[in-house]
């Protein structure tokens, strides 16, 4: 069955709205999706019937609270197939989920020890490991990209050596949209009993994603880009991966017994829960999952699919525009730069007819270098997007250019 995206785009009161007096469309959902009505109406219904500090008991708001806020951990446990609720941990976005890895198994790290990163990372997939690495000797090795943009799968094996602890690689590159081959990389390392990380915070939003059946160690995303709200992330973790981690922040919720000898601390996974949670947020993103499970998402697939390919062949026609990332396997994301334009005023003179991209460095700034640009301009699609959306993007980046060149 085809996408009913008009009937689906109801849902997203934001969509429906002029800026700069021209009808919004907005292609920025790699920074930030927007969120269906549900999500905002958990939240407020959280607020307006529940809200009070989680895991305290003693009163009945306090009981709703904690009940609402737990049931979305086996929501999201469900969501990607995780073997049990106590593999799920709340952060506050995958940046943070990095940093709690990096922090944590670098405790245990030599002089000499390396960890993998690729080319194509978000710089919440290299900077805390730059900075473990930093404190401990150890050494960042990069595995590097062909021109197309995707992972030179053939040099993982000559990276791969006795010292390798780590390889954190993304399932998809927010700038070049490139699906990378994750289940290959995750068997290789499994084989050396080397600890795999996947920054699955361009996928979750794009497909299913079962980590049973990747079979990675870690796996972290951000509530945001998957239709929920913001300041919340996801951390999944192997269970005995998880225990053997020592804890990231210390203070409540995350003890078992404090005092000045010594403390001990609480079990999974509250061990990584320092403090009150973003509890209206968690709320939120067990409706944005509802939501996002409610739809048929083969048909979401689908309909991306069909917004990309449209992107291509458009990009395809306009001379001086070149497309940056053409993987064979994609999420509908499209970087490009344009002959004579810099990045920046494209996305200046695209605002002024109502398009929202997003241009720059797009935190990736090792990637821009391979491929010797500034930056890029960034078309980012989301499945409320329609085709004539794409189309309008195109019209308007032909408009600008017969303006300044
Ligand atoms: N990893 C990837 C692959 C990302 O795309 C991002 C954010 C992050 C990590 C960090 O997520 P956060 O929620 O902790 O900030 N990417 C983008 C982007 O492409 N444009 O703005 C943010």
């Amino acid at each position: 069955m085809a996408l009913n995206v008009n009937v689906l785009r109801e849902e997203f009161p934001i969509l429906h709205q002029e800026v700069n007096n021209k009808p919004l469309i907005y292609l920025d959902s790699a920074a930030s999706s927007q969120k269906p009505r549900a999500v905002m109406q958990a939240m407020d219904h959280y607020y307006e019937t529940a809200n009070a500090n989680v895991h305290r008991g003693a009163h009945t708001l306090g009981d709703r609270a904690t009940q609402s806020y737990e049931a979305v951990r086996d929501t999201v446990a469900t969501f990607i197939n995780a073997k049990s609720r106590q593999e799920i941990i709340w952060t506050k976005g995958t940046t943070e989920a990095m940093n709690l890895l990096a922090s944590g198994l670098s405790q245990s790290w030599q002089a000499g020890d390396e960890v993998i990163v690729s080319r194509m990372e978000h710089h919440a997939n290299i900077v805390p490991w730059q900075m473990a690495a930093e404190r401990t000797g150890a050494i960042v090795k990069v595995l590097e990209i062909n021109d197309k943009g995707e992972l030179r799968m053939e040099q993982l094996d000559e990276l791969i050596s006795e010292r390798t602890k780590v390889i954190a690689i993304g399932h998809v590159s927010n700038v070049l949209g490139t699906i990378n081959p994750v289940k290959e990389i995750i068997a290789k390392a499994k084989a050396k009993g080397i600890v795999t990380i996947i920054d699955g915070a361009q996928a979750v939003p794009h497909f299913k994603v079962d980590v049973q059946d990747l079979d990675c160690d870690f796996y972290a995303f951000s509530s945001h880009k998957l239709f929920g709200p913001t300041g919340l992330g996801v951390l999944y973790g192997k269970q005995a991966r998880l225990e053997a981690l020592p804890p990231y922040q210390g203070g409540g919720e995350m003890i078992e017994r404090v005092s000045f000898e010594g403390t001990t601390f609480n079990k999974l996974p509250y061990k990584f829960e320092a403090g009150t949670p973003a509890i209206a947020e968690v709320v939120g993103l067990g409706a944005a999952i509802k939501y996002l499970e409610s739809q048929d998402r083969s048909a979401i697939e689908a309909h991306e699919q069909a917004l990309l390919k449209r992107a291509e062949e458009l990009a395809a026609d306009i001379p001086g525009l070149r497309v940056i990332g053409e993987a064979s396997n994609k999420v509908p994301v499209l970087s490009f730069v344009m002959d004579g334009l810099h990045p920046s005023d494209l996305g200046t003179l695209l605002d002024q007819q109502g398009i929202g991209i997003r241009t720059g460095h797009h935190c990736a700034m090792p990637l821009m270098e391979a491929f010797k640009v500034p930056g890029t301009a960034r078309a980012s699609f989301a499945f409320y997007n329609t085709l004539e959306e794409v189309e309008a993007l195109f019209a308007g980046l032909a408009k600008i250019q017969r303006m300044f060149t």
